[in-house]
């Protein structure tokens, strides 16, 4: 499997670090309720920056943040003419601070984001990160010559707490797209 998009963060670029042939990625961009949404430091991670995303005001829980649309997301699209399978989608996520609780849901735009593919509250804060890798093996990630959308919704206890995340890693594969061969055609190979 190759490493289809990367987002390290690094130049507090929200936008892809690595992109493979074959495919666009989008950047990481709020939906539009986070309280506030950017690349940042001083949470203690190694790695920083980081994304440090801040809930709206109120949204202290999983459910809340769905209804709330307290999510940012991130668009894979297949160039013309390309099929994506795809294999795994891995990040490191964690509190930017120690109260809680703060958590991360992920769902997918496969399913129109009706179940979850991660949910859970936030065990760690800077420097440990909780790693995360969700299995996209399943069929219904195979054989896309459409865009995916993931997003990742977030709640905390107040919006002056931030959960962050870094290394958004999608791994899979890119190939050709094969033209179907159109029923209609095989009266012309049995004449
Ligand atoms: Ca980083």
């Amino acid at each position: 499997m190759a490493n289809l998009l990367i987002y390290t963060f690094t130049g507090n670029t929200l936008n892809p670090t690595t992109t493979a042939e074959g495919l666009t990625g989008s950047a990481q961009t709020d939906s539009g309720s986070l309280d506030n949404f950017a690349t940042g430091t001083g949470n203690d991670w190694v790695s920083e920056p980081t994304i440090q995303a801040k809930p709206p005001t109120g949204v202290t829980t999983a459910a809340l943040a769905v209804t709330n649309n307290s999510y940012w997301y991130f668009t894979a699209t297949p160039n013309a003419g390309k099929v994506l399978g795809l294999a795994a989608l891995n990040l490191n996520a964690g509190r930017g601070g120690s109260s809680v609780p703060r958590g991360l849901k992920i769902r997918s735009s496969i399913d129109s984001y009706a179940g979850d593919l991660y949910s859970a509250n936030l065990a760690t804060y800077g420097p440990t990160w909780t790693a995360i890798s969700i299995d996209l093996s399943g069929v219904s990630f195979q054989g896309l010559t459409a865009a995916i959308t993931f997003r990742f919704y977030v709640w905390a206890p107040t919006n002056s707490n931030t959960v962050d995340a870094d290394d958004i890693i999608l791994t899979g594969a890119v190939a050709d797209a094969v033209a179907a061969v159109s029923p209609n055609f095989l009266p012309f190979f049995w004449a």
